[in-house]
Parts: C-alpha cells; structure tokens; sequence
C-alpha cells in the first residue's frame, strides 16, 4: 500500500512551506498548491469511509462564492452531513505532512490511532463546480483513491447539495434505514424535490415568474434541468434565468450571485427585473440563497437568511398547528450576525426560541437537531430545516380529525420532502420560499414588511494577529485581548438599540467588527468606533 501511495503521491507533490487548514486554507487561490492537499483529503475520505464499515463518503471540489481561481475540498459524511469536526484535524495533519516518507507515517499512525481495519472495502463519491482547476483536482483525487483501492463514482458537476443528497441516499438504502432517503441519482434529486413542490401547489395559484441570477455557476444547468422536470407547461415554475454564462469560468460569482448582492446591497447589474418582481441569487455552488425586489421608488430590498428563516418557521409552525400536532418543538437558529430585528420577530411575535451559535454551518446544523423541527440560516442565506427522529414518527402515525387537518398533514410530509435535510440547499430552498409565498399569498413586499431590519454595518479590519482575538457567548464577547470587550460595552451603551461585537475570521486574515442602531448613521458611527478599539 505504503508504495502505490508514494508513487501516486510524487504526481502531486507538496510545494513550498505553506501550512494549510482543513475548512479554511482548504480554499486556496494556488491550484497548484491545492493539488497535494486535494490527494491527501483522498487519502483520508477512503480512510473515513473504512472506518464507518465501507459506508459512502462524498468529496466536492469547490470554493462556492469566492473568486473563480480559488478552489477547495470538503468532505461529506454518511447522512450527507459536513465531516465530523474531529477530523477535520487529521485532514490537516496529512496535508501538512512534508514529504511523502511523512505522509506515509501519518496515514500509518490515523490506521493504527483510530482502530481502522485496512482492508475494509472503501467506497467515495466525488463532484465538482464549474471551475477551470476542477478536472485536474479530480485527477489528483482519483489518483489518491486509486492508490489506496478505494472503489468511487464521479458523478461529474454538481451542485454542492445534489452530492450531500447522494451520499445521504447512498448510505439510508439498506437496514436499519426503513426507508432510502430519495433515489441516488441525479434525477431522482429532481423528482423528489420537484414533486413535492407540484404536491405543495395543487390548486394554488401559480406564483408566476421569478429573475434567479445563478453568479454564472453549477446552479444554472441544475435550475434548469430542475425546471425542465417539474414541466414548462405546468407554469408552476417559471424562472428566467440570469448569469448563466458557466462555459466562461472567469465570469463565476463576478458582479453576481449571492454574496455579491449581500455584502453589495444591490442587485447584480445582469438582473433587470421591473419594480416589485421577485428576483434570487444562489452562490457558485448554489448552497446560498437570497431574496430581493426593488420597491415601487427603486429601494433596493434584501430578503436574506434572516428573512427566509422567519418565513419558513412561521410556515412551518402554523401547519403542524393546522395538522392538530401538538407537541413538535419549532425553532430557530441563527448566528450574531442575524439582525436583531429578526430574533425580536422570532421570539416576540412567532413565539418561537431562538439558538445563537458561532459562525459556520456545522454549529447551527448541530444545535438545530436539538428541536423536532430545526430552522437554521446563516444570514448570507446558507440554511434549511432539519426534523427530529421523532418529528418523522409524529408526522407519519398522526391521524387527522379533520379534511383541514388531514390537508395540512399532507402538505407538512410533502413539504419534509421537499427541503434538503443534509445541508443548505438553494434550488430546495427556492422552491420551498416559492409555496409558502403563494400558500401565504404574499408577494415580496408583504414578505418584507413582516419586520424591519435594523440599519447595521459589517466591516473587516486588519490586524497584526487575528488569533489573539478570542471570544465567548457565540462569538458576540470578546475575552481576548483583555480589556477590549469593557471598551466595546462602553460604546455600544450610547446608542439606541445599539448592539457590536468583534471577531476573528475563520476564512480571511481580518477582525469583523459588526454594528446594529436604530439609525444607520449611528451603526455606521458604531462599527467604526469599534473597529478603532480593535486595531
Ligand atoms: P468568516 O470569514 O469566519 O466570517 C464567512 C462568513 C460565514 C460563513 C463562512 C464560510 C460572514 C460574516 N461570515 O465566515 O457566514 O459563510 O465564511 O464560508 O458572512
Ligand atoms: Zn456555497
């Protein structure tokens, strides 16, 4: 084993001194330095497949919304759910091993360590986006698996979502699963979405039709083919299509997308949709998803996580209560970036609690299984819904007592099937925002208008040394440097409804300093007085 590995290794050597991290520098703008990393994350996908008894693994080559010659690598674990952070520390040993002789005394010591029986069979799934370096980091996988006799299935581009969606079908096909969690193709990823958003809207009008800016992504032939399933001539899904331009890759996520239209507070200058039409944006793996309009004066209108998490739990809170289940548990999760107002909504008006959880999608996934039915969004809009073991056995042994609860029994099933319960989905969770608008009859505005964001300003501040910033309470108190958080206070506690709180990156070299106030001068004023403590 120990020499096909060497071998396969020397095509993909490691260059240069550069120290990478699992989850963060995974996604480095050398291709060539991300080569030797993306081998060796194959190296430990065939290991974490052996030690769960052969079960499926998924490996996506992607770096989502960031620059088009970035690239990175994740793992996915068995029920489609982001690699157990335990390992994310021997993916980072092995990438950080210096030559090939280290290498091998790593992968050796991860075998003898974690107790995995090497010949147990290894079986990985792998895709990747539309970028130029996704071909030549599929080799440098493949190599890797190839080396090790790990058995895999390259299915391709695909959304990051459509492969959680595999590997969580792949691996519920078999007892003690009682049922698969959907078909594991491809098209099967379409039926079960698609027909559940048909089921959602039979005798509903149709929502008519919507700009969806793909950021010239994967998201584009996927929204389409999706389209195409769920049928032209029904009309209930009629998307024009905007930045689809994926056979030119240096145009992915430039003056486009989802993080584009956050963080720029403005449509992508592509989307020219009339006033008060509602318009979306995935991000280049189609993981994130945004809503906007412009308002009749030509306001531009952000619909963000925020906003599809509170319309999805009161959606989702009022038909379990039209169903006549009683005891399901809804709530919400959110980070400290969740603008203040929308917590105020979830608690005060739906009545709902809310988990504040540091940033980073593998905290609000874990602290949403904690309720039956878990609604986490990450305001740039990465989120989705997950249930309970015993939300599914409630919801399929209810009996209705009535053809209204009986109807809102179907909808909430048809519904469970419809969002990606394995991550964040933007073309399930575009469709899920499309029903409950029209089950609500709200257009964009009325959406909008369920709560009104508090002005805010997120800035990026360099510092000498980011990791001298450490923090408590879900990112929003600073315990490191000493002294720094009695400054903060003090500034926060002179504005109306002020809130702030500083915290190192996990993705970029810089402090974010974030500020919320009843006026947006006075965030503005905030997060740059803020930031002046934190230089
Ligand atoms: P960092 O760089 O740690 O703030 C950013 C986003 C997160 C998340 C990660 C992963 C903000 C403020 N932060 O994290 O929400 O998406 O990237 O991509 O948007
Ligand atoms: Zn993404």
């Amino acid at each position: 084993m120990a020499s096909s590995i060497i071998e396969a290794s020397q095509k993909h050597p490691r260059p240069g001194d550069r120290t990478f991290a699992y989850g963060t520098a995974g996604v480095s703008p050398y291709r060539n330095l991300l080569d030797s990393v993306v081998f060796r994350v194959g190296l430990l996908a065939a290991l974490r497949s052996q030690k769960l008894n052969g079960k499926t693994i998924g490996v996506m080559i992607t770096a989502s919304h960031n620059v088009p010659e970035d690239n990175g690598v994740k793992l996915v674990d068995p029920m489609g759910e982001m690699l157990e952070a335990s390992w994310e520390a021997h993916a980072t040993s092995l990438a950080n091993a210096q030559n090939d002789h280290e290498l091998i005394a790593r992968y050796e010591h991860l075998i003898s360590s974690l107790k995995i029986n090497a010949s147990t069979p290894a079986h990985v799934i792998l895709a990747k986006d539309t970028r130029e370096s996704g071909p030549a980091l599929v080799t440098a996988l493949t190599d890797a698996l190839t080396s090790v006799g790990a058995k895999y299935d390259d299915y391709g581009i695909l959304t990051t979502p459509q492969l959680h969606y595999l590997v969580r079908c792949l691996n519920t096909q078999h007892p003690p699963h009682s049922e698969p969690y959907g078909v594991p193709t491809e098209e099967g990823y379409y039926k079960k979405i698609g027909g559940a958003y048909a089921k959602l809207l039979q005798g509903k009008p149709r929502p008519g039709p919507i700009t969806v800016d793909c950021a010239n992504g994967v998201g584009a032939p996927k929204l389409r083919a999706l389209a195409e399933y769920i049928g032209k001539d029904t009309g209930i899904l009629d998307v024009k299509i905007v930045n689809d331009l994926v056979d030119q890759p240096s145009k992915l996520n430039y003056q486009c997308g989802a993080d584009f239209v956050k963080t720029q507070q403005r449509p992508p200058p592509a989307s020219q949709a009339s006033p008060l039409a509602r318009c979306a944006s995935l991000d280049g793996d189609a993981d994130r998803l945004v809503y906007y309009f412009s308002d009749s004066d030509g306001t531009f209108r952000l619909l963000d996580g925020d906003k599809i998490a509170t319309l999805v739990a009161s959606f989702i809170t009022d038909l379990v209560k039209s169903a006549g289940i009683s005891d399901l548990k809804v709530g919400v999760v959110q980070t400290a970036y969740a603008n203040g107002s929308s917590t105020a909504y979830i608690t005060k008006t739906l009545g709902l609690p809310v988990i504040c959880t540091p940033t980073g999608v593998k905290h609000l996934h874990h602290a949403a299984t904690k309720f039956d039915c878990g609604v986490y969004f990450e305001a740039n809009g990465h989120g989705t819904v997950v249930f309970s073991h015993a939300a599914h056995t409630t919801i399929a042994s209810h009996s209705p007592e009535s053809p209204a609860q009986a109807s809102a029994l179907e909808n909430l099933c048809a519904l469970i099937n419809l969002i990606n319960e394995a991550v964040g989905d933007a073309l399930s969770d575009l469709l899920l925002v499309e029903v409950i608008l029209v089950h609500k009859g709200w257009g964009p505005k009325e959406w909008d208008s369920t709560y009104t964001d508090l002005p805010n300003r997120l800035v990026r501040v360099e510092v000498k040394d980011r990791t001298a910033f450490k923090t408590t309470d879900a990112e929003r108190k600073l315990v490191e440097p000493v002294g720094v958080q009695e400054k903060v206070d003090s500034l926060v506690g002179k504005y109306k409804q002020g809130r702030a709180f500083a915290r190192a990156s996990g993705t970029e070299d810089a402090v974010r300093v974030y500020s919320e106030a009843a006026e947006r001068g006075e965030a503005e004023e905030l997060a740059r007085l803020v930031a002046d403590v934190v230089v």
